[in-house]
């Protein structure tokens, strides 16, 4: 908490240089009085030019003028990374106590927000930077805001057949690239659609008025167009209208008022808008958690958007003035967790059972041994019972759509713990709280490439993989081979599944013996079980595990740690169980009215032997 007295100096110095002209940054701590201040929250604004900014930034101010003990200071980068960087800077010398960071470059960001991650919490909003190097990212997915453009605009070819005009940003903004990509990967099914691409640079409005302007002969075979914004939207529109043309136009941002999206739909300015939320509201409910130390602040919150168009505006719109109410009810869940496979698993569902019970919400857990026949069982029992929120962690990630329509036609939610799934339509489920498995699987070849040279020889690698599969299995070898494709000495020469069990992971490497010369150099593990079993039988047949192979697996669970210790492993990914409080908590605003993101990602770190001794006591599992 901050000394009072010096936070009003901070405030009065900040007013009395803004007076002065001789800073582009904004006291905002309107009606509040400096005793009641204990945190400064520092706001760096990549720019107060484009209107999603500047709507992210009201939502910032809206969110924090509901908390009495709270003061911003917000500075505006003006779009220039070197004076981001000298913001950051002033803002960290008026004592911040947690930053909020929307980059404006994000390569040139990432080591800066990385240094103060050191010293305060940082919450990165919109463009992830590169790696884990903050306390929260918040931010869309903008592949999704393309593919769900992409399904608009299908609706206004028929036949499925027609020209479309891109109108896309900056060939070096990620969100501009990461749209298209969505786009494209919808449009290109459809041979009989032609894409035509521009780019305007500036994402602005008048260009893009000009850009059409210009292109006047060649708009009678344009069939539809499409802008990486609304903005960008309402400049073609602006363009069609001067030349006589009605071609229909899908923008992105969807915001209420005059001239933007949402308000272009309803009056048929446009056809449609895919909504990007900003995440304002988002970044100051969690800033406060993070200052009071509130458990299960997640890594990521990737937030959800929505389609607008003509049939479903005013809905849309009404449904925006629902208030959220606290739900003073008991909350049934229906709990359908896929076993008891592991160490992780067993402290997985103690989190979840024991975050139920100090939440006051009513859990009917059941357990399917690993089967999905049994889980899609117990999906059917929930609706029947007519829970008010299924919560499923699913053994693998297909074969659910049928039960999961079910579960939507019978009212129901469904939340994604732990596991994703692989669905067409991506609203049979609500959201997904869980890993960012591939990740973890980047970070196991990480560790190998920094502790396993391959100067002198190849190195030999034996991969135990989770079930076949599960979305943690695929994933962590996705992400592990992504980086070792990169090492032509570095190959994986013997791998199967041990299913995430401590049998499976043994049986493995005493298969490998049998038919084998021992010439592994390392073994990477799916899970801290695995890796267990495989240290047994490495010692049963007089191969010191962790020294003759080194080996790296993923959980973080304290029997790892003790291998770890005495020098029988070498690394293990953290990929946090805890994941009850977090999961309750989506429960709870589900329930009382608040939209849910599309994905809650939790993040671990990197544990060797120095890392493990500090963390073993007090380790929850
Ligand atoms: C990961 C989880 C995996 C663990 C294993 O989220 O699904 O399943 O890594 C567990 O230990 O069996």
């Amino acid at each position: 908490m901050k000394n009072r007295l010096f936070i009003g100096a901070v405030i009065l110095l900040f007013i009395g240089i803004l007076a002065a002209g001789l800073a582009s940054c904004d006291i905002y701590s309107e009606d509040k009085e400096f005793e009641k201040i204990d945190y400064v929250i520092g706001v760096s604004q990549a720019n107060m030019r484009e209107s999603w900014r500047l709507v992210s930034t009201n939502e910032i101010k809206e969110e924090a003028d509901k908390y009495s003990d709270i003061s911003l200071i917000i500075t505006d980068a003006t779009s220039s990374t070197e004076k981001q960087k000298k913001d950051i800077q002033k803002l960290l010398e008026y004592g911040i106590d947690l930053l909020i960071v929307s980059p404006w470059d994000v390569k040139e960001m990432t080591p800066i927000i990385s240094e103060v991650y050191q010293k305060i919490p940082v919450i990165v909003m919109d463009r992830a930077v590169e790696g884990y190097d903050y306390t929260l990212y918040i931010g869309p997915d903008n592949e999704t805001i393309g593919r769900q453009a992409g399904e608009e605009i299908l609706q206004l070819l028929p036949g499925k057949a027609g020209t479309v005009l891109e109108l896309s940003g900056s060939e070096y903004s990620q969100s501009s690239m990461d749209r298209s990509k969505g786009f494209q990967g919808v449009v290109e099914e459809y041979p009989q659609i032609v894409l035509i691409q521009n780019r305007v640079e500036s994402a602005t409005r008048d260009d893009t008025e000009e850009l059409i302007l210009r292109q006047k002969d060649a708009l009678g075979e344009i069939d539809a167009i499409f802008a990486h914004n609304d903005y960008m939207a309402r400049g073609a529109s602006m363009a069609l209208q001067q030349l006589g043309y009605h071609i229909p136009i899908i923008g992105i941002d969807g915001f209420i008022g005059e001239n933007n999206g949402v308000s272009m739909v309803q009056n048929d300015t446009i056809a449609a808008t895919i909504t990007c939320p900003t995440g304002g509201k988002e970044a100051i409910q969690n800033a406060m958690d993070i200052l009071n130390h509130v458990s299960g602040v997640p890594k990521q919150i990737i937030l959800r958007s929505h389609k607008v168009t003509t049939k479903n505006v005013e809905a849309y719109i009404d449904n925006l003035g629902q208030t959220t109410l606290p739900n003073e009810d008991i909350i049934d869940v229906g709990y359908s967790q896929l076993g008891t496979e592991s160490a992780w698993r067993l402290a997985n569902t103690a989190s979840i059972k024991e975050a139920a019970r100090d939440a006051g919400i009513n859990l009917i857990y059941e357990d399917a041994d690993q089967s999905q026949e049994k889980q899609i069982e117990a999906i059917r029992k929930f609706i029947d019972l007519k829970v008010d929120v299924i919560v499923l962690s699913p053994v693998v990630d297909t074969g659910w759509e049928i039960v999961l329509q079910e579960a939507k036609e019978a009212g129901i939610p469904v939340i994604l713990s732990d596991r994703k799934i692989s669905v067409e339509v991506d609203d049979l489920f609500t959201t997904y709280l869980g890993a960012d498995f591939p990740e973890e699987g980047r970070n196991a070849m990480r560790w190998i490439l920094e502790n396993v040279p391959s100067d002198t020889k190849e190195v030999s690698i034996i991969e135990l993989q989770g079930t076949l599969g599960a979305s943690p299995a695929t994933g962590r070898k996705n992400g592990f081979e992504e980086i070792l494709s990169q090492h032509p000495s570095y190959h994986i020469v013997y791998s199967k599944t041990g299913n995430f069990t401590f049998e499976g992971g043994k049986e493995i490497i005493e298969e490998y013996l049998s038919g084998h010369e021992w010439d592994i150099d390392v073994i990477f593990a799916h899970n801290d079980d695995m890796a267990l079993g495989a240290i047994k039988a490495l010692e049963d047949s007089g191969i010191k595990p962790g020294v003759d192979v080194k080996i790296v697996s993923v959980d973080g669970t304290k029997e790892a740690f003790q291998a770890i210790i005495k020098g029988k492993s070498n690394c293990t990914v953290e990929c946090t169980p805890l994941l009850g409080p977090q999961l309750m908590k989506a429960i709870k605003d589900l329930m009382s009215g608040k939209e849910l993101p599309l994905r809650i990602i939790t993040a671990g770190k990197i544990y060797t032997k120095e890392e493990a001794l500090k963390s073993l006591k007090g380790r929850k599992y």
